[in-house]
């Protein structure tokens, strides 16, 4: 596999999609990629501050590997038998993130352009976005995101200039993979279980189901500063096309010390001045995520992630019987440090939650809870 993956994620990037004398880096895991570079009007590298600090410690930190003790690594010959779901979910209500290589469709080789997101997604290039773009957010942190049309988006990934990314395309049809949906237990068991007894007359919050699914898009060179997911939900992702490194934090002890977590989630929100405080107290991988491979996330789990090369991947957010005490956590780091959150905000959430709560009467027996009862 590795064989046909070049190692050098700079090919064909510089001068047509980044500039020419992009900074670079070398990742522990053997990629070299560029390091992003947005340039002031004195010809300063407005990411020097901020981002590239960060993205060279990130490509320094540990690869994960199949043997890693915080993240449990499956193929795709592992499904679909049915054992996986349960050793999958045994993994997540313990904290640790799944990854699956090589799941499902993946158009490796063609480029990814506004007709193929159109062909493939049904993403049309007229779609209304919020962009993030990285010189609006060294400028200012508190204007990242800027209105326009996907086309737009696609041109400017040709701009050298600009470095921008769509963090939140609603793609109500993307699910989990069909060996793996039944892990969404707010709509399996939540949802499915109780309108028998309770029935939905009015007023459901539509995100309950169009929230399910979403895309996310990149130019090359976009970092994610370190952040957890909002609303307790778990999150999976696929990559579609391209490549990221997904890179999550564990504390090194005190792990269910809400004090301490909180404090490495207010101190993940301000790295670069915090770097030598988390290289002492966080345990950190890097994964490296290609087409077809998907990534699952426990609630509050802290990552970040750059995206070397322009690329698009698709995922979503649900909730699981064994991860509530995670959810709990997650969602009291929301409120008590509220600005470490990214993607949507979920306002389905209660309503799934209280949907889960009626339907236990009726759970099977299979369905473990939180803390194994
Ligand atoms: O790909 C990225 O830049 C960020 C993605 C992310 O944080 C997420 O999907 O939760
Ligand atoms: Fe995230």
């Amino acid at each position: 596999m590795s064989d046909e993956r070049p190692n050098d994620l700079t090919i064909g990037l510089l001068g047509t999609e980044v500039p020419k004398n992009s900074p670079m880096v070398r990742w522990n895991d053997g990629h070299t990629t560029i390091l992003p570079a947005v340039y002031d009007g004195h010809d300063i590298n407005l990411c020097d501050a901020v981002d590239i600090p960060i993205i060279k410690y990130l490509a320094q930190c540990p690869v994960s590997l199949p043997d890693s003790k915080y993240v449990v690594h499956f193929s795709m010959k592992d499904l679909p038998t049915h054992d996986i779901l349960d050793s999958i979910s045994e993994s997540l209500s313990q904290n640790k993130p799944v990854v699956i290589r090589g799941i499902g469709n993946h158009y490796v080789g063609e480029e990814l352009t506004a007709e193929f997101l159109d062909k493939y997604y049904a993403i049309s290039p007229n779609r209304a976005v919020w962009v993030h773009d990285v010189k609006a957010r060294a400028m200012d942190h508190t204007r990242v995101t800027q209105a326009g049309l996907l086309k737009d988006f696609f041109k400017s990934m040709k701009d050298p200039g600009a470095i921008q990314c769509v963090l939140d395309i609603p793609l109500a049809q993307a699910s989990l993979p069909d060996a793996l949906k039944n892990l969404d237990h707010g709509l399996v068991h939540g949802w499915n279980h109780t309108t028998y007894d309770v029935p939905i007359s009015s007023k459901v919050h539509p995100e309950n189901f169009t929230v399910k699914g979403w895309a996310i898009l990149h130019h090359a060179g976009f970092l994610t500063y370190p952040h957890h997911d909002a609303e307790g939900s778990l999150t999976w992702a696929r990559m579609e096309v391209g490549v990221k490194f997904w890179v999550v934090f564990w504390p090194k002890d005190r792990h269910d010390d809400r004090k301490h977590l909180q404090e490495i989630a207010i101190r993940l929100g301000n790295f670069t001045e915090n770097e030598d405080w988390i290289r002492a107290h966080c345990d950190v991988e890097v994964i490296t995520l290609y087409p077809g491979d998907v990534l699952i996330m426990p609630p509050a789990q802290v990552h970040a992630v750059y995206t070397p090369v322009a690329s698009f991947a698709t995922g979503g957010h649900f909730y699981h019987y064994g991860c509530m005490h995670l959810t709990e956590i997650s969602r009291y780091l929301d409120v008590s440090s509220g600005d470490c959150l990214t993607n949507q905000m979920l306002h389905n959430a209660l309503e799934t939650f209280r949907r889960m709560m009626i339907g236990i009467p009726r759970l099977s027996p299979r369905i473990r809870m939180s803390g194994g009862l």
